[in-house]
């Protein structure tokens, strides 16, 4: 059986939305973080090694950090394919844009919410105009990432742009704000949205 190390409106929200995606059985274990505010702590159940969230375990193996889960899970479960297989002509596109939300757009979002000056040549990750641009771009010629084919890459990276624009930490551009509607829309989100609504 697949264990979720999660905790509700966290990053690890994205791999309940690929679980459920993926229709295969899994359960949840909710674990404390240390938060933003200064409260929270590291969880001893949580086997990811800084005590974030999501962490997976899966017969027998762990797996720690969103992207890796999401490759891991989509390259494992293939009843629902939520990611081309190695050999596809598509992995590459795909593989580089699960690598991107961590790697390049998250950290430009984040720049801009904490001040951070950017310095290109120094920072792996590219300035936050930089990468709306790059974003939009894509999604005025594609109806999600790997063009007309939902996939996890949609979930990360797509997800990642909903939440970021409600938090405002990216720009609320018409195509951001259709695509987002368009990838919320399916039931696998909102089945992951009532699982983890505040009680
Ligand atoms: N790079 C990680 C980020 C995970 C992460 O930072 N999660 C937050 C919750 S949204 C967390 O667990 N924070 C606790 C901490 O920073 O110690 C990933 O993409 O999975």
């Amino acid at each position: 059986m697949i264990t979720l190390y999660h905790s509700p409106q966290t990053r690890s929200g994205s791999i309940v939305w690929l679980l459920e995606e993926l229709e295969v059985p899994y359960q949840t274990q909710h674990v404390t973080f240390r938060k933003s505010d200064g409260t929270g702590e590291k969880d001893p159940a949580n086997p990811h090694p800084h005590g974030k969230v999501p962490a997976l375990k899966d017969d027998g193996e762990t797996i720690f950090e969103g992207g890796a889960i999401a490759l891991f899970l989509t390259d494992k479960y293939r009843k629902v394919k939520m990611g081309p297989a190695p050999g596809d002509p598509r992995r590459g596109e795909y593989l580089s844009w699960l690598f991107y939300r961590p790697g390049v757009m998250e950290p430009a979002f984040m720049e801009r919410r904490l001040g951070i000056q950017h310095v290109n040549g120094m920072m792996g990750w590219a300035k936050t105009e930089e990468v709306e641009e790059v974003l939009n771009n894509h999604l005025a010629k594609n109806k999600y990432f790997l063009g007309d084919e939902f996939s996890a890459a949609d979930i990360m990276v797509g997800g990642g742009i909903y939440f970021m624009m409600m938090f405002g930490m990216t720009a609320k551009t018409p195509l951001f704000e259709e695509y987002a509607a368009r990838i919320t829309a399916r039931p696998a989100f909102k089945r992951m949205m009532e699982r983890d609504a505040p009680k």
